[in-house]
């Protein structure tokens, strides 16, 4: 795993056990009044995000449907963190380079911040530019933020996380990001045939409880497109693209829930949002960068193909006739 220790990148750590996605390790907030230390303010914040994770995709989404586009800045890294340096700045089709601070990779980021930082370098990272340092990189703090605090400078008109349904919301992101957002990645990075034997299951259960929660419903929490339907999306956009082959989350497809398929296009066809899914940087990143992280040697539970299936009469009769 790749990792900072002191401020010096690491390029070959083993992954971490029991440990796969970490929360965030700087977790300062900006508020629309100052009072947090760091105030709302156009043109001064900046993102780093990669349009291949689904925590980046959190707070990419939010700052296009807030409508901050030209109140936050934003630097696009390449998919590929399989380079020894993790994630790079580089040429990829709707990448970016490093505006704010000119580097070549995310990690010189957060020693410019914190020049002994020990921990993962992990993307989103929210960037004060007047300080020069990163206000915070945990996707679930940045989303809230972006939602709440920049009303006067972006489409204030849009509440995604309404006063009245926050404690539904609070509970239902709880167990999204445990049991789905996270729990693709228990399976997908197991370490061991125990360990992912002891994944799955939990996995699908949550898609199973959550295809019946959606009977009927357009939304998760109310009659209304909120948060928590955006960090339910970033993870099921990405399951039959990557997590069905690439982390063998393959006991079922997306496809294979009427409800939660459903649910799935319907706010991958909201105005905006289709725009903010790129599936070759998904697909890159996911099959083509986890070389040494993901163990190949783990016998996936599916596909579940159903060999007891009687053939079909056409195909008996043609067979008799022959
Ligand atoms: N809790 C963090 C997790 C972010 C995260 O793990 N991002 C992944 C990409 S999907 C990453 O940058 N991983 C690099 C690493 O773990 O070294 C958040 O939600 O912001």
């Amino acid at each position: 795993m790749k990792l900072l220790v002191d401020g010096v990148w690491h390029s070959g750590f083993q992954p971490l056990k029991g440990e796969r996605i970490s929360a965030g390790s700087f977790r300062n907030f900006i508020s629309a009044d100052g009072s947090s230390g760091f105030k709302a303010q156009p043109d001064r914040y900046h993102l780093y995000v990669s349009y291949a994770c689904p925590f980046a995709h959190r707070t990419i989404l939010a700052r296009k449907l807030k409508g901050l586009e030209n109140v936050i800045s934003i630097s696009v890294l390449s998919p590929d963190w399989g380079d020894p340096n993790g994630w790079i700045f580089g040429n990829w089709k709707d990448t970016t380079p490093d505006t704010i601070n000119g580097f070549d990779y995310l990690h010189q980021v957060y020693t410019k911040a914190k020049p002994d930082f020990t921990g993962r370098v992990t993307v989103p990272v929210l960037w004060d530019k007047i300080t020069g340092t990163i206000v915070n990189n945990e996707s679930a703090d940045i989303l809230r933020m972006l939602v709440t605090e920049f009303d006067a400078f972006g489409n204030a008109s849009l509440d995604l996380y309404p006063q009245d349904l926050r404690a539904e919301i609070d509970q239902i992101n709880a167990f999204v990001s445990d049991r789905i957002n996270i729990g693709v990645y228990k399976v997908g990075f197991a370490s061991s045939q125990a360990d992912y034997d002891g994944a799955i299951d939990p996995l699908f259960e949550a898609l199973d409880t959550l295809e019946t929660q959606l009977s009927g419903k357009q939304y998760l929490v109310g009659d209304r497109f909120t948060q928590a339907d955006i960090r339910l999306f970033v993870t099921l956009v990405r399951f039959d693209a990557a997590y069905y082959g690439a982390l063998n989350c393959n006991l079922r497809h997306l496809t294979d829930y009427p409800n939660l398929w459903n649910y799935t296009r319907h706010i991958y066809h909201l105005p905006d949002v289709a725009e903010t899914v790129k599936f070759d940087h998904i697909k890159r990143h996911y099959f083509n960068t986890y070389e040494g992280v993901i163990n190949r040697r783990i016998i996936p539970r599916g596909p579940i193909v159903d060999f007891d299936l009687a053939p079909t009469k056409a195909m008996t009769a043609a067979a008799i006739a022959a």
